[in-house]
């Protein structure tokens, strides 16, 4: 549902449409359809992958982001957004407006056997792409996809994003991998390698900087072939998912930044996001995960953290490259730009420990021959074995090494978990958004609760475009989530409840409360006004508060369809 009457009467009345929306008298001019649509925002909707909610700059972290500290210097920043704990569920959500069991991805990529788990984007839902093109936008994306299981080059492509909604794609239909040599690598509905690929050959292939060129280069063409249309367009960055893969130049700038060990980085960020306002003085810090006098190979784990850095240093300069691409076109404040991340900071240990084996021998690859899958490590195209472990520095090609837990923690400084888990580590991200005229104070903050099911309410609010009740014949479920317009005029987004389950991990949000349950582990209530680092549990205090949000979770869970953890996998009806 849409909220926000007074959004699009004040949006069309600072286009100067105003009387449009409020009943004009006739003989009035009437602004023509080519030019509602040249003034209608383009959206430009940037997400990356497993960062934690302290790493970039403007939201306290020492990671070098000028690009996203000009975009929130210039716009406004989120404090308490959320979103869904895990990639696939979240791209879900963000794509169409709905919570991911509700869009058939109510775990990963996998078809569970009920429709709210089959993997695999439903028909009973529309993308963002869908919702806007018939108001007029041209519809484009670069990036990470990952919300279908069908990823065979000669498979069903029907949950492609050329086949929801999109007109143009370079990116990958499968969740990570090498940014050296992507897995599921494509071009449009065409599987490409970075060997094959005539259209983008740069000297040295980094998925990252391909995902921002290629971005750019839409725009480009955008304004060659369409000029007199607006445009949605989608980049899905997989920085800074593990393998922890940078190019060299950009991995010296970290060299010894972060020697001091996990302690320090997550006091001075915790000082840093107080002064700026992101967290309350009298919260908590949440508990250590690692203690650094303990580490090892200092040099390896400091390395890990170096790439890591660098990897998302090398994001933000693509986004600069975007934004630069929106000023030479004249179209930067016409823009809506978001940035936020997909989950939490990521503990997974992919690589980490020593190898089982020896590696195997390998030869090149011929330029079509595709990397056959994400996990685990196999060989850089021109044939020398993928190394893990803490022998090996991580960076190059031949890796393939995540950061780790204790990193993690210090990503998601001051929260609790991490990616998988609903406590405030795990959900918790950056949005910035970034609409010159619109955001009524740049360089603040917002502090309303807010989910990616808002991303899709916020598109069809800003772009007039008509959310539809039915697409291709098949019924669309209603909108989740509400505008965040009025948010940007500084007002509030309402009462409501927010919703997550991934993998057993429950939790609700409504108001100040919160209730959240680790899987198998029973319900805490935690007041996030006075501890969002969720220190103390207050269930057993307030049981009617915890009773009230144990209801709507019940409701909601059936509405959505939702199933108990573990899934025992349904025989099909
Ligand atoms: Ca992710």
């Amino acid at each position: 549902m849409v909220t926000s009457n007074w959004t699009r009467r004040d949006f069309l009345k600072a286009l100067g449409f105003g009387a449009v929306a409020a009943g004009m008298p006739a003989g009035r001019i009437v602004p023509s359809a080519s030019a509602q649509n040249r003034r209608k925002p383009n959206i430009v909707l940037i997400m990356s992958d497993d960062m934690g909610f302290s790493d970039i700059g403007c939201y306290g972290g020492e990671i070098h982001t000028p690009t996203l500290d000009h975009l929130a210097a210039g716009g406004l920043r989120f404090t308490q957004f959320y979103n869904t704990a895990r990639c696939c569920p979240t791209r879900a959500s963000l794509m169409t407006g709905l919570y991911q069991h509700q869009a058939g991805i109510g775990h990963m990529t996998g078809d569970s056997g009920s429709d709210s788990y089959r993997g695999d984007l439903n028909r009973r839902c529309v993308t963002i792409a869908e919702a806007l093109r018939p108001a007029g936008y041209r519809t484009y994306m670069t990036g990470k996809w990952h919300v279908t299981r069908f990823t065979d080059r000669n498979g069903p492509k029907h949950n492609w994003p050329l086949q929801r909604g999109y007109e143009k794609f370079y990116g990958t239909i499968t969740g990570a991998g090498s940014f050296y040599d992507p897995t599921t690598l494509c071009r449009d509905n065409t599987y490409i390698t970075p060997d094959n690929d005539p259209q983008y050959k740069p000297d040295t292939f980094y998925y990252t900087d391909a995902i921002s060129d290629n971005a750019t280069q839409y725009i480009r063409e955008h304004y060659d072939e369409s000029p007199e249309k607006p445009f949605f367009m989608y980049v899905a960055f997989t920085a800074a998912h593990w393998p922890m893969h940078a190019l060299e130049k950009d991995i010296a700038k970290y060299k010894g930044k972060f020697d001091k060990g996990y302690r320090y980085y997550r006091r001075q960020r915790f000082r840093r996001m107080k002064e700026m306002g992101l967290i309350r003085e009298d919260w908590d810090m949440s508990e250590r995960a690692g203690d650094w006098e303990k580490v090892e190979n200092k040099e390896w784990e400091a390395r890990c953290m170096e790439v890591y850095a660098a990897m998302i240093d090398s994001m933000d300069r693509g986004i600069g490259r975007i934004v630069a691409e929106l000023k030479k076109q004249g179209v930067f404040d016409n823009t809506l730009i978001f940035f936020l991340q997909d989950n939490g900071g990521c503990a997974e240990g992919m690589g980490r420990g020593k190898p089982r084996k020896p590696y195997p021998k390998y030869e090149p690859m011929g330029p079509d021959e595709l990397q056959p899958h994400i996990w685990p490590p196999m060989q850089t195209r021109d044939g020398r074995p993928v190394r893990v472990g803490p022998e090996v520095m991580p960076g190059p090609a031949d890796t393939y090494i995540a950061y780790g837990r204790n990193w993690a923690n210090v990503s998601n400084t001051p929260f609790r978990l991490y990616k998988h888990w609903v406590h405030e580590g795990g959900i918790s991200t950056p949005l910035i958004c970034h609409w010159p005229g619109h955001i009524k104070t740049p360089g603040s903050l917002c502090h309303e609760p807010g989910h990616l099911i808002d991303i899709m309410a916020t598109c069809v609010d800003v772009s007039g475009a008509t959310y539809p009740s039915t697409y291709k014949g098949h019924e669309i479920q209603p909108m989740e989530g509400v505008s965040l317009a009025p948010a940007f005029g500084g007002r509030g987004l309402g009462d409501r409840a927010i919703y997550w389950e991934h993998e057993g991990n429950r939790a609700v949000r409504r108001g100040k409360w919160k209730i959240v349950s680790k899987h198998p582990g029973g319900w805490e209530l935690y007041d996030m006004e006075a501890d969002r680092t969720e220190l103390h549990d207050l269930a057993s205090t307030h049981p009617e508060k915890l009773n009230e949000l144990k209801s709507l979770y019940e409701a909601w869970a059936k509405r959505c369809g939702v199933r108990p953890w573990p899934l025992r996998k349904k025989k099909k009806t």
